[in-house]
């Protein structure tokens, strides 16, 4: 009688699970139990939406759809709920993610990583920010560690504040990739983390699209900077007095209050332990910055350029402890080493524009990276030498504008590498999983991005080494000559399109610097033009010169003198990039993934692609009944061995028949699971959570027993 009533309670545990629906719509699509065509996939995305239901699982992969409205299900409160409760027990959260990821950190003591990926504007940032507030709350804390955890939490609105900007795209999008480890100790208290960041848009510095603004850090400084703290930097408040600032033409935007975030970031930046001394040298820089765009020339008689006033270079000189006509020579000169002696020569305008704009980009990228480094000092904890960590990786997101240049280009290949890996991580290495059990199965049909990654990344062959060849060809290279080599060596990709191709009718035409890339997330055209220049991101030695003299200690930190005697050309900025990338990808496939897909709402491509991942975790492609969502191996049958009579106390048969008997005794129906050589495969969540449940009941009865037959001897 005892075991019909444990066999009732898993199966009512199974319908509880199966019925456990929303209102409208599924919240898991591997629960939709009829074939649904893609509309359907994307109408029940739909209609969840319009009841500001965001969330949906596709297996364990979460799909976040930006809602651009706070929905109050981010207070302390939902935090408790979703805190140690199963996966599928509660509606799809962010949290649940966080949850699940640090349950299994702790229990398994496995490093973990949530990746998070979409689109520009989908709400990445925002999600790992979310992640982040949800270890802070509900970790466990004790007194001294607080201060670890406020550090963890405010080094995000110092980069934001340096590494973010408005773009037509996000109006706080992050112009950096950021991958944070959150380190915990063996109780799970966050004790630390460490910071890797990845190539910074410097470009935005010196010049922002028609609509798009500066990092912020800029605005903020000018509009809640203290008076004396303006008046030491020389800067007015206006920030349309700024040429750095005012370009886009939207220097003050309405949906971003730079008065307020300027207070949470000079808290912040208190908490995080700066000193006086380091915000005077950091503000100092940002300041030079600002005046070294209002650094004007001339052209003299003999074509040379000159700088007739001289007031913003004696603020430049005063805020970064340099020579004023030392710095006014290295902007308008340069150094060409003869055989025995160096010969000054001066610039053209166009010359002294170039290094004015090389200088204002070096100094704001390597002052950033003085910033990451700066904020993981502080977060270090050299007390705890046994952490486990969850990754946490925030790029910027796919991105197409009217026009795309080398930064899109970056961006969008960085996407690429991690398109590819969640491939690689779920449905190549599924598929080769069933092929080595055995089991019977029809191959997905998704897209594989690899041929894209290989076309921008490949040696010798790749468009990064091409440009690469380009920058160090002697002779006159150019973007167009860059662009006739494209053409040349990969004009025949399928992934590529020149402007020699007049293309199918109603697509927009590729101009005539232009090339087209055609990238599993859309195709984008990217103009050539600056194409060399920004990947060679060349700093004229004179200026690099009278950087490492300066007295700003930051800079001195940035601009070592032991570069200056290194003669050997430093790699290019793509391939700095694509090395960066390959040394991030083997950190994250390290770690035990969890994956978050944040989703624009009225974005037309994502949902094929989700439609693909839903096809692979419910297993319905071509028919297929059949399908994986947890491999459970049978030499850990002991664990639910208690279930069934015929594998308690002992199984002495071959584990994969002893599974058997278990499995028909709890009453799996033949829909639910597969058999392979090694493993059993379980078709959805909901069974596997059944059966971990009544686990934990008979757990409980055996406990009981064992209780009351003490209690009666
Ligand atoms: V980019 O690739 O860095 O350009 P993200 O990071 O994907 O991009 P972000 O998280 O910055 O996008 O989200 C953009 C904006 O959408 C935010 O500034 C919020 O205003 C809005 N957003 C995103 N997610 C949420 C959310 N869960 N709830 C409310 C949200 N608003
Ligand atoms: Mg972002």
């Amino acid at each position: 009688q005892e075991k019909d009533v444990r066999r009732k309670h898993i199966r009512l545990h199974m319908e509880g699970a199966l019925t456990a629906r929303d209102k409208v719509g599924v919240q898991d699509f591997v629960l939709l139990d009829a074939y649904t065509s893609e509309s359907a996939f994307v109408d029940n995305l739909r209609k969840r939406f319009s009841e500001n239901l965001i969330y949906t699982y596709i297996g364990t992969l979460l799909v976040s759809v930006n809602p651009y409205q706070e929905l109050g299900i981010y207070t302390v409160s939902q935090m408790e709920l979703y805190q140690g409760v199963n996966f599928f027990e509660l509606p799809p959260h962010v949290y649940a993610i966080a949850d699940n990821a640090y349950r299994m950190m702790c229990s398994e003591l496995k490093n973990h990583l949530i990746l998070i990926s979409g689109e520009s504007g989908a709400g990445k940032t925002e999600a790992s920010k979310k992640i982040l507030q949800y270890f802070a709350v509900t970790c466990p804390m004790t007194q001294s560690l607080q201060i670890a955890r406020d550090r963890l939490l405010l080094s995000n609105p110092v980069l934001e504040a340096f590494g973010n900007a408005r773009t037509l795209r996000n109006d706080n999008s992050s112009r950096f990739g950021k991958y944070m480890d959150i380190q915990f100790d063996f109780q799970g208290i966050p004790v630390g983390g460490h910071i890797i960041s990845y190539l910074i848009e410097k470009s935005r510095v010196v010049y922002q699209n028609e609509g798009e603004r500066n990092f912020h850090i800029f605005y903020q400084l000018l509009a809640g900077g203290e008076e004396e703290r303006l008046a030491y930097l020389g800067l007015e408040r206006d920030p349309q007095l700024y040429k750095y600032l005012s370009q886009g033409h939207c220097a003050k935007e309405s949906s971003i209050n730079d008065k307020n975030d300027w207070k949470t970031v000079s808290n912040a930046f208190s908490v995080i332990d700066f000193t006086e001394a380091d915000l005077e040298n950091l503000f100092g820089i940002i300041a030079s910055v600002l005046h070294l765009g209002n650094v004007g020339f001339e052209e003299d008689d003999q074509g040379c350029a000159t700088i007739p006033d001289t007031h913003e270079i004696k603020w430049i000189a005063k805020l970064l402890g340099v020579h004023p006509s030392v710095l006014l020579e290295a902007l308008t000169h340069r150094k060409i080493e003869a055989k025995t002696e160096e010969v000054i020569c001066p610039l053209t305008l166009e010359l002294s524009v170039y290094a004015r704009d090389a200088m204002a980009k070096a100094v704001y990228g390597r002052t950033f990276t003085w910033l990451v480094n700066k904020i993981n000092s502080s977060l270090v904890n050299k007390d705890f030498t046994r952490k486990t960590v969850i990754g946490l990786l925030d790029i910027y997101g796919f991105e197409v504008f009217d026009k795309n240049g080398f930064e899109q280009f970056c961006i969008n290949y960085c996407n690429e590498k991690l398109q590819q890996l969640l491939i690689e991580r779920t449905l190549k290495a599924e598929q080769a999983e069933y092929e080595m059990e055995g089991i019977e199965w029809e191959p997905i049909k998704y897209f594989n991005n690899k041929i894209i990654c290989d076309l921008v990344e490949e040696r010798h062959k790749g468009i990064i080494s091409i440009l690469d060849e380009e920058c160090i060809r002697p002779g006159p290279a150019t973007d167009l000559s860059f662009l006739e080599k494209l053409e040349e060596k990969v004009g025949k990709h399928a992934h590529f399109e020149t402007r020699k191709l007049a293309g199918p009718k109603g697509r927009k035409r590729i101009g005539w610097m232009e090339f087209r890339l055609l990238h599993y997330a859309g195709e984008v055209t990217y103009c050539t033009k600056g194409f060399l220049e920004k990947n060679n991101d060349l700093l004229y030695r004179h200026l690099k010169e009278v950087l490492c003299k300066s007295k700003n200690v930051i800079l001195r930190e940035c601009f070592l003198l032991a570069e200056l005697e290194n003669r050997r050309r430093p790699p290019t900025v793509g391939t700095q990039f694509k090395n960066s990338l390959s040394s991030l990808l083997e950190i994250l496939i390290s770690k035990e993934p969890s994956y978050i897909r944040c989703i624009k709402p009225n974005d037309r491509k994502e949902p094929s692609e989700l439609w693909i991942i839903m096809n692979w975790a419910q297993g319905k492609e071509a028919g297929r009944q059949s399908k994986v969502a947890v491999g459970w191996d049978p030499k850990h049958n002991h664990k639910y061995k208690s279930l069934c009579p015929d594998t308690w106390p002992h199984w002495h048969g071959p584990p994969a028949e002893g599974v058997e008997r278990l499995i028909k005794y709890i009453g799996y129906k033949p829909e639910e699971y597969k058999l392979g050589k090694t493993k059993i495969f379980i078709r959805f969540p909901r069974t596997l959570f059944a059966t971990e449940d009544a686990f934990e009941f008979s757990k409980h009865q055996l406990v009981a027993r064992i209780q009351a037959t003490y209690k009666r001897f």
